[in-house]
């Protein structure tokens, strides 16, 4: 009788145990609906800017960060310290019509967008923290204000 309730229990203990780390465990967090971001990269007018330049994040979330080119030249968004703060599902190329051309895998550190391209960088924050190193790389750009901050909560 004694083994039996001991034995009950055990069993009792170890089921609680894994009912709380199903209750805990988040599973594929890659495969939610992404949360959209937009930013600019630069206007029609030539301005050296990220429309919007400040940026927040959630740790956990997936998130679709949709870069556009509407200016006349080469821009890039380029953050180290995002490439390092994030998990990246994947990056997409986008044609003139809106559909994906290509699907990049692994990780992503900047990307160069052309006049009037568009490229989305799927990703999920894993990170908190404040990032200071959003630039556009090419000569001048980033001296010229192109530059922003991105937050992670
Ligand atoms: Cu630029």
């Amino acid at each position: 009788m004694k083994k039996t309730s001991s034995f009950i229990s055990l069993f009792v203990a170890v089921a609680v145990f894994a009912c709380m780390n199903l209750a805990v465990a988040a599973g594929d967090l890659t495969g939610q609906d992404p949360v959209e971001v937009k930013v600019r990269l630069g206007d029609e007018k030539g301005a050296l800017r990220f429309f919007p330049d400040q940026l927040e994040f959630e740790t956990g979330r997936l998130y679709k960060l949709v870069l556009h080119n509407p200016s006349t030249m080469k821009h890039y968004f380029s953050s180290e310290g995002l490439s390092r703060a994030v998990f990246t599902r994947k990056a997409q190329v986008l044609g003139a019509d809106g559909s994906t051309i290509a699907e990049i895998k692994g990780q992503i550190r900047e990307i160069e967008v052309y006049p009037g391209g568009t490229a989305e960088w799927w990703f999920v924050p894993v990170k908190t923290g404040t990032l200071k190193d959003l630039n556009c790389s090419i000569a001048g750009h980033a001296e010229g204000g192109m530059t922003g901050t991105i937050t992670i909560k």
